[in-house]
């Protein structure tokens, strides 16, 4: 047994660290976190053979044979000696992964000068980032931008329900709340572009939530934000430019709908480009308001039934006016 354990054990964790788990790491805190995994790895492949080879042996060396099923085993008595090697092995372990996990949670935690701060608002189902900006206006795009090697602090927020802010090339992740603000810090420090995931399910457009963190040099990102700070400021719980394709793409209409000119194809919903044509405003406006007022062939009542409050009477007739136009055609 002893001799299979320690084979196995061995094949396990060299396929475990063998195997390359992780998108490229694209920060400082990629490191030790993965350097964590890779010690998990190796204190817990043995302690799975271990029991796996004890559970395996026994069920075939100890198995019923043929007479023996009205048979029972000796009455057994505690094995004091066991019963504390095997309650102090576990402990031990248990107790030296928790403090080394803490170490490093408490290490990539830290607090760092020159600290940038975005906030990140999640929302079914888009992402949308906001940025400091001049005179307490905060900017707002849909894609994030940081400069490389400068920490971030990410401030995570939910409008509706739970999300989950993911970044795998940064490790980080954690759950955005209604109604709490959550951070979490790190420092960007390879060039390029890393998809942002939702990491919570959050509804069915859930697997649709998703953007892009573009880590650039800091000048790049400087002119970046110079030419973001430019359109104004959107209207307030509405998230997104005054355009109606901005509207369109930060309320997470894309998540579920086709639409050529927002270049969405999801198919949660119906397909605008078909659907909406030759429809009026009017008609726009109410689906938008009241989605379960009249429900499109073949498609359940899951639209969200806020959208008219979240987006404010303007909001609606600015999406709408943009939804009639680029559908004229059909
Ligand atoms: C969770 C998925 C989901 C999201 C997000 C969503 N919709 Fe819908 N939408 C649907 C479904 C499903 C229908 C069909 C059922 C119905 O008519 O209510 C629909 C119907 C519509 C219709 C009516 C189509 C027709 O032929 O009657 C319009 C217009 C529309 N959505 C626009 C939007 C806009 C604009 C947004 C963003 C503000 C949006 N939707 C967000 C799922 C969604
Ligand atoms: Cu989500």
């Amino acid at each position: 047994m002893l001799g299979i354990g320690v084979v196995a054990s061995i094949l396990g964790i060299a396929a475990g660290l063998l195997i390359d788990w992780f998108p490229v790491a694209a920060s400082e805190e990629a490191k030790p976190i993965d350097t964590l995994w890779d010690v998990l790895i190796i204190a817990s492949v043995p302690v799975f053979v271990g029991v796996s080879v004890v559970v395996l042996f026994s069920v075939v060396k100890f198995r019923m044979r043929p007479g023996e099923e009205e048979l029972d085993g000796p009455p057994i008595h505690g094995n004091t000696k066991l019963e504390v090697v095997w309650t102090a092995i576990p402990a031990i372990l248990l107790v030296g992964l928790c403090t080394y996990a803490f170490i490093v949670l408490t290490d990539v935690e830290k607090a760092q000068a020159n600290t940038m701060e975005v906030r990140v608002v999640g929302e079914q189902f888009a992402w949308t980032f906001f940025y400091p900006g001049e005179d307490g206006k905060e900017i707002s795009a849909t894609e994030l931008h940081l400069p490389i090697d400068r920490p971030v602090k990410f401030t995570l927020q939910a409008k509706d329900v739970l999300h989950d802010f993911w970044i795998p090339a940064f490790r980080m992740k954690k759950d955005a709340v209604p109604g709490i603000n959550v951070t979490y810090r790190v420092t960007p420090n390879r060039l390029g572009e890393y998809p942002i995931v939702c990491a919570e399910l959050c509804g069915l457009g859930h697997a649709t939530m998703r953007a892009t963190a573009v880590v650039q040099t800091e000048a790049d990102f400087a002119s970046w934000l110079e030419e973001a700070a430019k359109p104004p400021a959107p209207p307030a719980g509405g998230g997104g430019g005054d355009n109606g394709k901005g509207l369109f793409t930060s309320n997470g209409c894309g998540g579920c709908h086709t639409l050529a000119d927002a270049g969405t194809n999801a198919t949660v919903g119906p397909n605008l480009d078909e659907v909406l044509a030759g429809k009026d405003e009017a008609f726009i406006k109410t689906s938008i308001e009241d989605p379960s007022a009249e429900i499109a062939n073949g498609y359940s009542d899951t639209m969200p039934k806020d959208y008219g409050q979240r987006l404010g009477a303007d909001g609606v007739d600015a999406l709408a006016k943009y939804l009639s136009e680029v559908t004229k055609e059909g």
